[in-house]
C-alpha cells in the first residue's frame, strides 16, 4: 500500500491563469507548495479519481521535477492512468493530440510557451480538457477560485518514475505510460498532408531552414522534415530542446528569430524558412526575401487549404482572434463559408471547432491551427505551407503577391511595449475606456473615427459572455486600432497595440507596412496618450 499524504497548506495570492494557463517566474513556481497548490486546485475542479490524463511539457528548466510532483499528486488523487511523453516532453499540439487519440479526461501541459526558460526565467502550467483544448474561462475561473480556498493537497511518497524509457510502470495504484512524444503526432501530420509531393519537392533541390529555437519542436521537426520528408540534414537548426532554450527567447517573430530573418533576406537564401515557439504551438514562416505576417498566413492557408489531402473537402469556416487582421474574413466571404471573431487566446476556438463551425483558426501572434487538434500547431502550419508550395510550385513571394492582387492587402503590425509599471498601463487603459463613447465622429491624423468599443464576445455555441477583451477604434476607411494588455507576461504589464489598414489595390500593395500604417500609428499614440501615461514612445518589439 502506498501512503497518501495530506499536506496542510494555505491559499497563495495570484494563482490566476492568464491567456494561456498560470505563468510565473520559475523560482516562484519552485517555492513551497506553489506548484502543489495549483495542481491540487486543478484536480479539485476537474476531478481525478479513476481518470486518465496526459502530461508533458516543453522541456524548460524545472519541467522534469514538476512532472514527478504532478505524477505523485495524480496518483494520490486517485487517477487511473497518466500518459506522459518520454523525458516529460510533449509539444502543446502533440499533447492535445494524445488527449484526443487516447480519449482521455484531459491533460496538464508544463510550459510558459514563448517566455524564456531557466532558473531565473519563466515556468507555467495549463490544463487542457478532454476535447484536447485549453480549459475555457469558466473552468480556469473555478480553478482560480479554488486556489483562494485551498487548505491541503494530496501527494504520495515514492521514488521518481523513470521517464527516460518508453513503457508502462506503476506508481502507487496508478498506471504510468511513458510514450514516444513524436510518433503519434508525426502519423497525424502524415494523414493530413501530401508527404510524397513534399518529399519530391525537397528531392528536386528545394531548400528550407527550420529554426526550433532550442525549444520543444526540435525532435518533431527532425523526424518529420529530415527523416520522413527527406529534407537535407541540417535543415533543422537549434533542434535540441534545452532547459534554458540556449538563452534564446523562443518567440518566433522577426525580432527574436533574427538569425532566421537574416538568412532569409540574405544572399543565397533558402526557398522557405520557419521558426516555432517554446511549446511548439506557434510558427513564423518566411520566403526568400518575403516575410509572411501571421494574419496573411492565416488568409493564404484558408484560401489554399483544399490543396492538402486533409482539407480537400473544403473548410467549414474560418475563425480569427479579434486583433488578427480581417484578411481571413475576405477569404471566408469569397469561399462563402462562416467567419468568426473571438477574443485573444486559443480557448475561445474550442467550441467552434467542436461544433464543426470552423476548420481553420488563427491569431496575429503567429498561431495557426485546425480541427485536427484543439490547439494552435506550429509544425502543422509549416507543413500546410510546404504542401501548398509543393502543389503550386511558386515562391512564397509570388503566392503572397497573387493573394493581395485578388483580395487586397490588410497592412498589419503589432507594437509591444513591455515591462510597463502595471499601474501606469492600467491607468492608460482606464482613461481610454472612459473616453470611448466620445470618439465616434472625431478626426485624427486625417482619419475619421466611425466606432469605438471594448470588445465583448458571446460564444455562439454555449452563449457564454467574455467582456473587456480589448479596446477597438475603427475608422471610416476600414483602418483599425486595437489595444489590450497581455495576459501572459510575468513582469509588469505589456501593452499590445494592433494596427491595421486596408488597401484594395491594384496600386499600393507593396509598401513597407510601417510606412503604410504611419497615420494609424500616430493616431493611436495621440488617442491613447501612450507617452503621457507610460513614458514610452518606441515599441520594444514590432511584428
Ligand atoms: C499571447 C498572444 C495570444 C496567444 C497567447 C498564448 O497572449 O497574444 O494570441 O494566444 O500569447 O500563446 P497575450 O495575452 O500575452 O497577448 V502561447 O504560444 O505563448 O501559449
Ligand atoms: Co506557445
Amino acid at each position: 500500500m502506498t501512503t497518501v499524504h495530506t499536506i496542510a497548506t494555505q491559499p497563495i495570492a495570484g494563482q490566476k491563469p492568464g491567456t494561456s494557463g498560470l505563468r510565473k517566474k520559475t523560482p516562484v513556481f519552485m517555492g513551497p507548495h506553489y506548484l502543489e497548490n495549483f495542481v491540487q486546485s486543478i484536480f479539485d475542479v476537474v476531478g481525478a479519481a479513476g481518470k486518465t490524463f496526459v502530461l508533458g511539457g516543453d522541456g524548460r528548466y524545472f519541467n522534469d521535477r514538476a512532472a514527478q510532483v504532478i505524477l505523485r499528486m495524480a496518483a494520490a488523487n486517485g487517477a487511473h492512468r497518466v500518459i506522459i511523453g518520454q523525458g516529460a516532453i510533449l509539444s502543446t499540439p502533440a499533447a492535445s493530440h494524445l488527449i484526443r487519440l487516447n480519449k482521455t479526461d484531459g491533460g496538464i501541459i508544463m510550459s510558459a510557451s514563448h517566455n524564456p526558460g531557466g532558473p531565473k526565467e519563466d515556468f507555467g502550467v495549463k490544463f487542457n480538457m478532454s476535447n484536447g483544448g485549453p480549459a475555457p474561462e469558466g473552468v480556469t475561473e473555478a480553478m482560480y477560485k479554488r486556489t483562494t480556498e485551498i487548505t491541503s493537497y494530496k501527494i504520495i511518497e515514492s521514488h521518481d518514475v523513470d521517464l527516460s524509457k518508453i513503457g508502462r510502470s506503476q506508481l502507487g495504484d496508478m498506471i504510468v505510460d511513458v510514450v514516444d512524444p513524436v510518433s503519434d503526432y508525426a502519423a497525424l501530420m502524415e494523414s493530413l498532408f501530401d508527404f510524397p509531393a513534399i518529399a519530391a519537392m525537397f528531392k528536386s533541390g528545394f531548400r528550407m531552414r527550420m529554426d526550433s529555437m532550442c525549444a520543444v519542436t526540435g525532435p518533431y521537426a527532425v523526424e518529420i522534415l529530415e527523416n520522413r520528408l527527406g529534407a537535407a540534414a541540417g535543415t533543422v537548426v537549434n533542434g535540441t530542446p534545452l532547459p534554458d532554450f540556449g538563452g534564446m527567447h523562443p518567440d518566433p517573430n522577426p525580432t527574436w528569430a533574427k538569425a532566421l530573418m537574416d538568412e532569409m533576406f540574405g544572399q543565397n537564401a533558402p526557398d522557405f524558412g520557419a521558426a516555432s515557439d517554446g511549446d511548439g504551438d506557434r510558427n513564423m514562416v518566411v520566403g526568400a526575401g518575403a516575410y509572411v505576417s501571421p494574419s496573411d498566413s492565416l488568409a493564404v492557408l484558408a484560401a489554399n487549404a483544399h490543396l492538402a489531402p486533409g482539407y480537400r473537402a473544403g473548410l467549414k469556416g474560418v475563425a480569427r482572434s479579434m486583433p488578427t487582421s480581417a484578411a481571413a474574413d475576405r477569404v471566408a466571404d469569397a469561399l462563402g463559408i462562416g467567419k468568426y471573431e473571438t477574443p485573444t487566446g486559443w480557448k475561445f476556438f474550442g467550441n467552434l471547432l467542436d461544433a464543426g463551425r470552423a476548420t481553420l483558426c488563427g491569431e496575429e501572434s503567429f498561431g495557426t491551427g485546425s480541427d485536427h487538434v484543439r490547439e494552435k500547431d506550429g509544425l502543422w502550419a509549416i507543413l500546410l505551407w510546404l504542401n501548398i508550395l509543393a502543389v503550386r510550385k511558386q515562391s512564397v513571394a509570388a503566392i503572397l503577391a497573387e493573394h493581395w492582387a485578388k483580395f487586397g492587402r490588410n497592412y498589419y503590425s503589432r507594437h509591444d511595449f513591455e515591462a510597463i509599471a502595471s499601474e501606469k498601463a492600467d491607468a492608460m487603459i482606464a482613461a481610454l475606456r472612459a473616453g470611448l463613447s466620445a470618439l465616434p465622429g472625431r478626426q485624427v491624423e486625417g482619419l475619421t473615427i466611425s466606432a469605438a468599443d471594448d470588445f465583448a464576445y458571446t460564444d455562439p455555441v454555449d452563449g457564454s459572455v467574455s467582456n473587456n477583451q480589448g479596446v477597438r477604434i475603427l475608422f471610416a476607411d476600414g483602418s483599425r486600432i486595437v489595444m489590450r494588455l497581455s495576459g501572459t507576461g510575468t513582469e509588469g504589464a505589456t501593452l499590445r497595440l494592433y494596427l491595421e489598414r486596408y488597401a484594395a489595390g491594384p496600386e499600393g500593395l507593396d509598401l513597407d507596412p510601417q510606412e503604410a500604417l504611419a497615420p494609424v500609428i500616430r493616431a493611436a499614440h495621440q488617442l491613447a496618450a501612450i507617452e503621457g501615461f507610460t513614458g514610452r514612445v518606441t515599441p520594444d518589439v514590432i511584428t
